[in-house]
């Protein structure tokens, strides 16, 4: 573990950490990946990401797949990804990196909705809860470079403005196979793209390489290894269906900020949530960052995605 997590994520935007899962617990969420990969792909699961679309929401347009939605919902039957949601590891590091206690921890991000700003459009974070990203069957597919809150056409202003507002989250992908998908660009999450950079950003077409993308950087993942990511970074992704991917892809929040500021739904068929079976099946700490999901959603207003397809 970096002894200067804290420092790093702040100044680079993302930090890595090497382990966080213990041998049994790695097995078992490989095993679990496997069985949902397989019902995501005969179409048993219908809560995915479609090749074609980048962003939510997916639609139906291809049978191949990039991500497996809710994986913990209990109708997929695997409760080991809550297991490693709820579990000390994550959690320990999340307090670190958002400079939070236990009773601020909760289920996904909090953000706060300055509606007046109309280049600010939320994605729906829950549905950045917990996937599962893998690698399609059998197409080539990729992610343009993007932030996940921001418009590609805000000007540098708006961008910059937008970048101040109050953040409260964190994401992160843990890879259960080699993963060099994800290209970021470091600091990218604290000032606007240059001009240079928005000429390699500006339009929905992925890049052809991302690294020509001045200050890019390709991020690999060892078996085991997470990378936690302000959501707000400029990144993007390539997808080769010849390289297993099965790479765990969430999000935790604090509500340190303060309940009354934040916005967050539970929208877009995510009512599962609020069943007594997925809060049964929860440890004491799941249970109580769902408890204050729930609250805040009694607050909640309606939003909108933030990236069109
Ligand atoms: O595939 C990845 O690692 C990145 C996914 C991503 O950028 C997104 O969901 O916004």
């Amino acid at each position: 573990m970096p002894s200067n997590l804290k420092e790093l994520y702040d100044n680079q935007g993302y930090v890595v950490v090497p382990s966080l899962v213990s041998e049994t617990l790695f097995r078992a969420l490989q095993d679990a990946a496997e069985r949902a990969t397989t019902k995501t792909r005969s179409g048993q699961w219908v809560h995915r990401r479609t090749v074609g679309r980048q962003f939510p929401p997916y639609g139906e347009d291809s049978t191949d797949s990039w991500g497996i939605q809710h994986v913990m919902h209990p109708d997929l039957g695997e409760p080991v990804f809550a297991e490693w949601y709820t579990s000390d590891g994550l959690a320990n590091v999340v307090k670190e990196l958002l400079l939070c206690d236990e009773n601020d921890l909760q289920m996904g991000e909090c953000r706060e909705v300055r509606s007046l700003i109309p280049y600010i459009m939320l994605r729906d974070h829950m549905e950045e809860l917990f996937n599962m990203l893998i690698n399609p069957d059998s197409h080539e597919f990729a992610l343009r470079w993007h932030r996940d809150d921001i418009r590609e056409n805000a000007t540098e202003e708006e961008e910059r403005q937008a970048l101040n507002v109050w953040h409260d989250g964190v994401q992160w992908n843990t890879a259960l196979y080699e993963d060099a998908c994800l290209f970021v660009v470091p600091g990218s999450h604290r000032v606007p793209r240059t001009p240079e950079q928005r000429v390699h950003s500006s339009t929905p077409d992925p890049p052809n390489n991302p690294l020509d993308l001045p200050g890019s950087i390709q991020v690999t993942l060892q078996p085991g290894e997470t990378v936690f990511y302000n959501s707000n970074i400029l990144h993007c992704a390539t997808y080769d269906p010849s390289a297993k991917r099965a790479t765990l892809h969430a999000s935790m929040g604090s509500t340190r900020g303060g309940s009354s500021r934040a916005r967050n739904v539970l929208q877009h068929g995510l009512d599962w949530m609020t069943e007594s079976r997925f809060r049964k099946g929860l440890n004491e700490r799941g249970r109580d960052m769902l408890e204050r999901l729930i609250r805040m959603k009694e607050s909640a207003g309606e939003v909108g995605y933030s990236l069109a397809n």
